[in-house]
């Protein structure tokens, strides 16, 4: 029942050092994966899924949405963390208790007990979708962990280090595995490369990545 298209992957709940600071810890969402679905069904009817510009002014091939008091926004003035939807103006949904729940007991397992996420940002990706090489480095306190969950169709995630080019390992993330991200690891480049196209029995043609940040 599990799936193994990477072939190479432990179907049980395993912790694993990918790095100094980067904890994978596979399958640790799977029992949680149908309600933070309906979650984010939930939040996206409030603040749907769009595709966001860069400053350069390219559309981002993900799709994405926010939750909790601060979301991450992208336009022509920059990239940033605000409280209003810019398409709605109103205020982001608040973070649902699964996706809260899911966070801290997450980043206590990798040995960050205490994070409280203020940010979830909702990504979606389609076939073709991916993410270049980036740092996640919009937040005030680089010494919080960001927490990562992998819901629906496979993908290979690249994990680089602190300067752009130095070479990404490649690193298979799939449905309900978790990644904690902290310390040494926490301003390394990343990246998601292009999805390929699949079904899968809970997300259809959709792989989902909530990440979990204190912004603030
Ligand atoms: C490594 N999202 O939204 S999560 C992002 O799968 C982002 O959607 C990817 O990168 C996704 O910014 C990857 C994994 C991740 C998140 C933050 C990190 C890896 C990280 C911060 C530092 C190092
Ligand atoms: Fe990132």
């Amino acid at each position: 029942m599990t799936q193994d298209l990477f072939g190479e992957l432990p179907a049980e709940l395993t912790r694993e050092n990918l790095m100094e600071g980067a904890m994978v810890l596979r399958q640790f969402a799977l029992a949680d994966a149908g309600q933070l679905l309906n979650d984010i069904q939930q939040v996206t009817v409030q603040a749907p899924f769009r595709q966001m510009k860069t400053p350069g002014g390219h559309t981002m091939s993900v799709a994405m949405s926010c939750c909790g008091v601060l979301g991450w926004v992208t336009d022509s003035r920059g990239y940033r963390y605000q409280s209003e939807d810019p398409v709605s103006g109103r205020p982001w949904p608040a973070m649902p208790e699964s996706f809260c729940k899911l966070a801290r007991d997450a980043a206590t397992a990798a040995g960050f007990a205490g994070f409280e996420p203020d940010a979830c940002l909702i990504n979606r990706y389609q076939p073709g979708a991916k993410m270049g090489l980036h740092q996640d480095k919009d937040e005030r306190d680089f010494s919080q962990p960001i927490v990562s969950v992998s819901i629906g169709l496979p993908v290979a995630f690249q994990f680089g280090g602190l300067k752009r080019n130095d070479r990404p390992v490649r690193v298979p993330l799939t449905h309900g595995d978790v990644v904690v991200w902290g310390g040494a690891a926490r301003l390394r480049y990343h990246g998601v490369l292009t999805l390929k196209a699949g079904g899968h029995p809970l997300t259809g043609p959709y792989r989902y990545n909530l990440t979990f940040r204190r912004a603030c």
